[in-house]
């Protein structure tokens, strides 16, 4: 029996079998090592540069994670992305709980790969830390997506606030686009603020509908209509068919009380069936007009500069805020305090002020 056998315990019932010449412990020991190894920042820069879908997902991961060190290197990999990316259409899709959006999406972005289009669905959903993701329960309506090899799908960043949420998507979208992905596709799960999030990061909102109960245009928030590029009625088939029509009438004539949009665009009404397929491929040929005339006007990139500056804004205001709330002394204070606003013992102006002052001491 080799020294090898008698070293490597479970190999051991094969005493008696000459081990071939190759294997080598130490060889083995470095290639195990080599695995259980975190790739460097440069290394999944280089993977993600050359469209490695699991250098991809490492690297969002990092994104994700609340742990300091990960977000150092997190910010190393975006920075060595950063200019490869920006070369796709973004396209935020909302619309109340099953109006169909994952079923939609399973049907446009499959019309999209076979027009050899990459795409990419992340999601932003400040819920999912609770329901475990919602998207990844809808990766079974996504079947023919999650198997497609030029689809790449992510369930949303889960996280305690919408803002550091959004901004985990955000910067998982420049790193899809730095892996060739070339139409970012955003679902919002459709519930509170989630929907303004997502219109800051893409360059075309799309707001799912469907027919019915007759109450067409009541509960949906002004702002979010007007918000939309396009409105698009699913689940227009069937039965359903006559009334989706009648509900684009109204959404049509809905639409045009609103005042014109600044990109000049006028945002179109259409029906489709996610299930049958009908009509998806006008909602891409109204997305592709909508680009092909933005970018004629410059406001397609001058949206991109504003939603930039917004997103440098809000990454700051976010870190004040975390490193204000996460200061030990301040934690503390703050409890005494809102006591103490409460019994009327301070009043809430001074109470603020005082953390205030105490949170510029620690500088
Ligand atoms: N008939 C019909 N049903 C649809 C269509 N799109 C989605 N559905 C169904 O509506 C339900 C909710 O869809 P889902 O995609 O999960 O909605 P989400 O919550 O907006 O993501 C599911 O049972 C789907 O099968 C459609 O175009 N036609
Ligand atoms: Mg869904």
């Amino acid at each position: 029996m080799s020294d090898f056998n008698k070293q490597a315990g479970s190999l051991s019932e094969k005493a008696g079998i000459s081990s071939p010449e190759i294997t080598n412990v130490s060889a083995i020991n470095q290639i195990k090592f080599k695995r259980r190894q975190q790739p460097t920042a440069t290394e999944l820069i280089a993977g993600i540069l050359e469209g490695n879908r699991t250098s991809l997902s490492r690297a969002i991961t990092l994104i994700e994670s609340t742990n300091p060190e990960h977000a150092e290197k997190a910010n190393e990999i975006i920075n060595g992305c950063i200019s490869h990316a920006n070369k796709s259409l973004r396209i935020g899709i909302t619309g109340v709980p099953g109006v169909g959006k994952s079923t939609f999406i399973e049907a446009f972005g499959t019309h999209l790969t076979q027009l050899e289009k990459k795409v990419a669905v992340l999601a932003v959903d400040p819920s999912s830390s609770i329901s475990h993701g919602s998207i990844l329960g809808d990766k079974t309506r996504m079947e023919e997506l999650v198997k497609d090899e030029n689809a790449f799908i992510r369930p949303s960043a889960s996280g305690e606030n919408l803002g550091g949420v959004a901004r985990k998507t955000r910067e998982s979208i420049i790193l899809c686009e730095a892996a060739g992905f070339d139409t970012i596709i955003i679902e919002t799960v459709g519930v509170g603020q989630s929907e303004t999030a997502v219109h800051s990061m893409v360059d075309f909102f799309l707001l799912l509908k469907i027919s019915g109960a007759g109450d067409e245009l009541q509960g949906i928030k002004r702002g979010i209509m007007e918000m939309a590029d396009a409105i698009v009625i699913n689940k227009a088939d069937g039965d359903n068919i006559k009334r989706a029509n009648q509900a684009k009438v109204e959404f049509n004539r809905a639409l045009h009380l609103f005042p014109p949009k600044k990109s000049n665009w006028q945002p179109k009404v259409t029906t489709c069936s996610s299930i049958t397929k009908d009509g998806i491929s006008d909602v891409w040929n109204s997305i592709l007009d909508y680009f092909e005339m933005t970018k004629e006007t410059g406001f397609f990139q001058e949206k991109r500069n504003e939603q930039n500056q917004f997103w440098m804004m809000e990454t700051i205001n976010e870190q004040l805020k975390q490193n204000f709330y996460n200061q030990p002394e301040i934690i503390s204070l703050l409890e005494q305090n809102k006591k103490a606003v409460q019994n009327n013992e301070i009043s809430p102006f001074a109470a603020a002020q005082l953390l205030l002052n105490q949170y510029k001491k620690s500088f």
